[in-house]
Order: C-alpha cells, then sequence, then structure tokens
C-alpha cells in the first residue's frame, strides 16, 4: 500500500475571533477522491498575547481582513510546499518537518511562513494516522495512555479580555479527579457556581467572557481574582480537590523603559513580583505560574524558580517552544516546565523535540491551545501522545475550547481501562505513566 503524498490543498478560513487563519489538507495513496486514498486536515491556531521570539505567522497586509489575511501563507501551501512534498511517504513526518524546514529555509520560517509549514506538518500527522488506521494520538505514540489535568481559566485579563486584571488566566485544575471525564464534570460545576457568585457581586456584564471563555468580570486585584476563583469552586464542593494556577503573560506588562511591571494599578519591580508570588504560592495554594517575568529575563526567571521549588513555572513567550530556547532555559534554572504550542516552532517534529528536551530535565510540559483557536481538536491527541499530563484549553464553554474537551473524553472512553489519568502527578506524567 502506498503513503505517498498526492496533493496538499490550504485554504483561508476563519478563527474563533474572526481572523483567517490556514486549514490544509493533505491526501495520500491515491488522488483526493479515488480508492485507496488516505486524507489528514489541520488548521493553524493563532496567538495574541505572543512571544517575541515566535516563528514568523505570515499575514497579508493591505486592506482585506485589515491586512489580517493569509492568502499568502495558503498560495504558499499550494504554490510551493504542495508540489515540492509531493511523492514524499506522510508517514515519515521526522523527513518531511525537516525538509519543510529546508524548502523555508529562514531561521523563523518567514519565508512560507510558520502558519504554513505547522498546517502542512499536522495535515500530514492526520493523514499518516489515517493510512495506519489509528487515532491521531496512537498513531503518534503506541504507548501513549495518560489523560491531562485541564488548566480552566475561569477569569480572565489581560491582553486577552476586556477588563483592567493584569495577569491572563486565573485556573482552576481539578487534580483530585479520578478520571477526565470526573475532572470536566467538577470544571463545568464550578464554572456554573462561579458563574452565580459572579454575576451577584459585580453585575451581569461580569459574566461576558474573554477569548477562552473565561469570565471578563470587572476585578483589578489578582489577589481579588484567584480569591473569587476559589469561591466558586468551593461552592461547587471541590476545594480540596483543586490546585491553581495562573499565566501573569508577564512579558505584556513589562515596561522596559522603567524596569517595572504594571499590576492592579502599581508599577512593580522584579523583586516586588517574586514577593507577590511568594504571597500568592502561600494564600491560595497557586501550584503553576505561567510567564511570571517577561520573555528574556532568564536571571529573574532563575530567581523565582529557586526561590520557590514546590511550585511550577512554566515558559511559554520565555520558551515558544524553541528546542534551543528550552535547553537555555534547562541549562539557566530558568523555570521547570514547558508551555507546548506546536504552532510557536512551526513543525511538529520540532515541538516534539522541546518536549523531550523538558521531560528529560524531569520539567513538566503542558499542552497549549492559543487564543486564536479554530473547531481543530488536534491538541487534544496530542496532548496524549506526548503524555504531557497537562493541558490548557480555556473554560469548559465556547466550541472552539469544548472541541479539545469533548475529543479527550472520546479518547478516555477509546483507552478504556489503559487510560491514566495524571491526577496530583500532573507535572511528572510521564513517570507516573511508566510507573502506574
Ligand atoms: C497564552 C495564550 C493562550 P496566545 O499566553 O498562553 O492561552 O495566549 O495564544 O494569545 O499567545
Ligand atoms: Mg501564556
Amino acid at each position: 500500500m502506498s503513503s505517498a503524498i498526492t496533493a496538499v490543498h490550504a485554504r483561508q478560513i476563519l478563527d474563533c475571533r474572526g481572523y483567517p487563519t490556514v486549514q490544509v489538507d493533505v491526501w495520500a495513496g491515491a488522488a483526493p477522491g479515488e480508492p485507496g486514498a488516505f486524507h489528514g486536515r489541520a488548521a493553524v491556531p493563532s496567538g495574541r498575547s505572543t512571544g517575541a521570539a515566535e516563528a514568523v505567522e505570515l499575514r497579508d497586509g493591505g486592506a482585506e481582513y485589515r491586512g489580517f489575511g493569509v492568502t499568502r501563507a495558503a498560495g504558499n501551501v499550494n504554490e510551493v510546499i504542495g508540489p515540492a512534498v509531493a511523492g514524499r511517504d506522510v508517514q515519515d513526518q521526522a523527513g518531511l518537518d525537516a525538509f519543510l524546514r529546508d524548502l523555508d529555509g529562514t531561521p523563523r520560517k518567514a519565508r512560507l511562513g510558520a502558519n504554513a509549514l505547522a498546517g502542512v506538518s499536522l495535515a500530514a500527522a492526520h493523514c499518516a494516522a489515517a493510512v495506519r488506521g489509528l487515532p491521531l494520538h496512537r498513531s503518534l505514540n503506541g504507548r501513549s495512555r495518560v489523560l491531562p489535568v485541564p488548566l480552566i481559566n475561569l477569569v480572565g485579563g489581560g491582553r486577552l479580555t476586556s477588563n483592567d486584571l493584569a495577569f491572563q488566566e486565573f485556573i482552576m485544575m481539578p487534580v483530585g479527579a479520578r478520571s477526565f471525564a470526573e475532572a470536566i464534570r467538577m470544571a463545568s460545576e464550578c464554572h456554573m457556581a462561579l458563574e452565580e457568585i459572579v454575576v451577584s457581586r459585580y453585575g451581569k456584564l461580569s459574566a461576558n467572557t474573554g477569548d477562552e471563555g473565561d469570565f471578563a468580570t470587572p476585578i483589578v486585584d489578582v489577589r481579588e481574582a484567584f480569591a473569587v476563583v476559589h469561591e466558586g469552586v468551593a461552592a461547587a464542593g471541590y476545594a480540596e480537590d483543586a490546585v491553581y494556577a495562573t499565566d501573569s503573560a508577564a512579558t505584556h506588562l513589562w515596561d522596559p523603559a522603567t524596569k517595572t511591571y504594571a499590576v492592579g494599578g502599581e508599577q512593580l519591580s522584579t523583586a516586588a513580583m517574586i514577593d507577590l508570588y511568594r504571597e500568592l504560592v502561600r494564600d491560595f495554594g497557586i501550584a503553576s505560574i505561567e510567564d511570571p517575568l517577561h520573555e528574556e529575563d532568564w536571571e529573574g526567571w532563575a530567581e523565582l524558580t529557586a526561590a520557590l521549588p514546590d511550585t511550577q513555572f512554566v515558559g511559554d513567550d520565555l520558551l515558544v517552544t524553541d528546542p534551543a530556547r528550552v535547553r537555555r532555559g534547562v541549562e539557566a534554572g530558568a523555570g521547570n516546565a514547558l508551555l507546548w504550542k506546536f504552532n510557536q516552532i512551526g513543525t511538529l517534529t520540532e515541538a516534539f523535540e522541546a518536549a523531550r528536551i523538558a521531560v528529560g530535565a524531569g520539567w513538566g510540559v503542558c499542552v497549549s491551545e492559543r487564543s486564536g483557536e479554530t473547531e481543530d481538536a488536534s491538541i487534544a491527541d496530542l496532548v496524549v501522545a506526548l503524555d504531557a499530563g497537562q493541558i490548557k484549553t480555556g473554560s469548559p464553554v465556547r466550541g472552539e475550547r469544548t472541541a479539545k474537551y469533548n475529543r479527550l473524553l472520546e479518547i478516555e472512553e477509546w483507552l478504556g481501562a489503559d487510560a491514566v489519568y495524571a491526577g496530583r502527578e500532573f507535572r511528572h506524567a510521564p513517570i507516573a505513566a511508566a510507573g502506574g
């Protein structure tokens, strides 16, 4: 049976914010529509609170879609990448990804666009899974069985929500659940309970949502945001089953001119930020903090990681899923976990390499959505394929978020008795999976 690529096609579609993004179809084995043709499809997500070192998302510029169109990226797939990869074995993901990198030829994939490359790379993985007759997670890892703890973003701020709250995400993690399905039930019940609380305390507009389905509650003080999230969790009856997390997205709070972070109307020095984290970890049982300091402060990160060794510090803008930056983070002791977004680097193989480096150093790995998502649920399969143990994909509302949670419910059912919910072991899920 042939699994040679026969056709590749990209089109421009809309993401959940109504901005254009790239969707790619890959066929192998036979021409589209012919007997023996296998098909894979992927849509590429897009960030708004992005790291400066991310691979380049190619946008059209000009008037259409206010410059956000991706017809150039889609055209690069249709006219350059498609013809070049025709005939390659779709099952050779590493070979394909290396070829895509070389074809682009620039350090940050600026020529063809990381959005073009990421779409082809992921659609090819789906097509290879179809060739093998396996679900994507099994096609990528024949022994994967860890269901992740979901990081449920309940209250939002920062760039992704229309309020004046500095940190971007205030998250509950249902670590005490016995299965992923139970974790989602807890999350949903906490979301319902919290909605009642925010509406009664802050008024009905506070139940409006940010980009990831989080409540856009008019809170300014980060302490108050953690307190209200905890209140919702406690009201639902899960105070003992939850720990908390945040994404400060501190790059976007940092003012290089004054060397301070803007938090709650104050200007905080790096030392004051570290004191704030110490206080929040002590008072609210926060287990995980993403991007606590800005994306080039490797020394500050190392100081903070050493100061609070029991807390997970997750590099998003700092590491951008780039193997070289993950290596630097490990060497510097800057953080102890990787936020994994494959489109930050542009190919699956490089993103897997970044995860391998992190796991090899004893770090955690949290697979993540982007704020601009589509109904593509691939990250649900990818988090299981990686045995990563953690997924951050927003509130348990809005179709582009629930698509991932619903796919994970299906995967848990598919795995049956083999499924292991990462639970309280979320930071060391691959190890837990091997032992349990
Ligand atoms: C983040 C995210 C996703 P964006 O900062 O972690 O939650 O935002 O996709 O805009 O980078
Ligand atoms: Mg982030």
